[in-house]
């Protein structure tokens, strides 16, 4: 049985390629919404049914834990699709907020991401969950996306978008800023210069790959780490585009793209 992954279209393979690297002797299959890509600008209800559409699909193909590798996903559908179905699933955002409230020392920590993951307040909620007396503050960064998908991550127009989007929250003196969008560990070099040396970064994927290890290892769901796993894609429109961006996103060359 696989690990199944999904996300809106390219990003969750940031997500992805985490747990690879934390889980090479797993399968995967990855599904990404290609067709009807960006979510982040969509209504919560919009989302919700993508989402229980694409679990149905990958439940269709005998996966033995599910990823929500979407921030903007995680954020609106995720308590419905873990009532909807029997299987694991697994977030981005408690994991992201679970970090974020490990490192931080002050207690003020920046949440940034699409319109829809910062409207919901998911990761203001998982926070102060954990830590009630946390100040959370938020800023969607919508334009870091195209950026990420055009790979201009370290030029003038990616510098000055990501100068004026972190100017507040690094007056508000943060020391702990949450990376809550799939695409956002692509420019995580030019937040942290922007952000300095004070300020921690959390990638919700790398965490979201930790707690994907731990469900598995106590639910006895390991493979063998002695073999290497095999990674299928599927994508809703034409695999072109997605195979450009991909490989820059995965850090390496994709398998099969149906
Ligand atoms: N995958 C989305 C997220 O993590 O919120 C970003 C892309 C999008 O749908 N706008």
């Amino acid at each position: 049985q696989a690990i199944g992954i999904f996300d809106s279209g390219v990003g969750g393979l940031t997500v992805l390629r985490e747990i690879i690297r934390t889980l090479p002797q797993e399968d995967t299959i990855y599904f990404g919404d290609t067709a009807r890509v960006p979510y982040g600008t969509k209504s919560p209800e919009t989302v919700t049914r993508y989402a229980h559409e694409i679990t149905s699909f990958l439940c269709r193909r005998d996966i033995k834990l599910l990823v929500v590798a979407c921030n903007t996903v995680s954020a609106v559908a995720l308590p419905g699709l873990k009532r909807q179905f029997s299987l694991p699933v697994v977030g981005v955002i408690e994991p992201g907020a679970r970090r974020a409230v490990e490192v931080t020392r002050s207690g003020r920590v920046g949440v940034i991401g699409t319109a829809g993951t910062i409207r919901s307040s998911a990761y203001t909620r998982a926070i102060k969950r954990l830590k009630p007396d946390a100040c959370v503050l938020t800023r969607a960064c919508p334009l870091f996306v195209p950026l990420a998908e055009e790979g201009w991550t370290d030029n003038q127009v990616a510098r000055l978008t990501a100068e004026s989007y972190l100017r507040e929250l690094k007056e508000a003196g943060i020391d702990t800023l949450v990376l809550g969008c799939t695409h956002y560990p692509l420019l995580k070099p030019l937040i942290a210069d922007i952000m300095g040396p004070d300020v921690t970064l959390v990638d919700s994927a790398e965490e979201t790959a930790r707690t994907v290890a731990a469900i598995l290892a106590d639910k006895h769901l390991l493979r063998p780490a002695a073999e290497e796993g095999n990674h299928h894609y599927y994508v809703s429109d034409i695999p072109a585009g997605f195979i450009r961006v991909g490989n820059r996103f995965l850090g390496g060359r994709l398998g099969d793209v149906y």
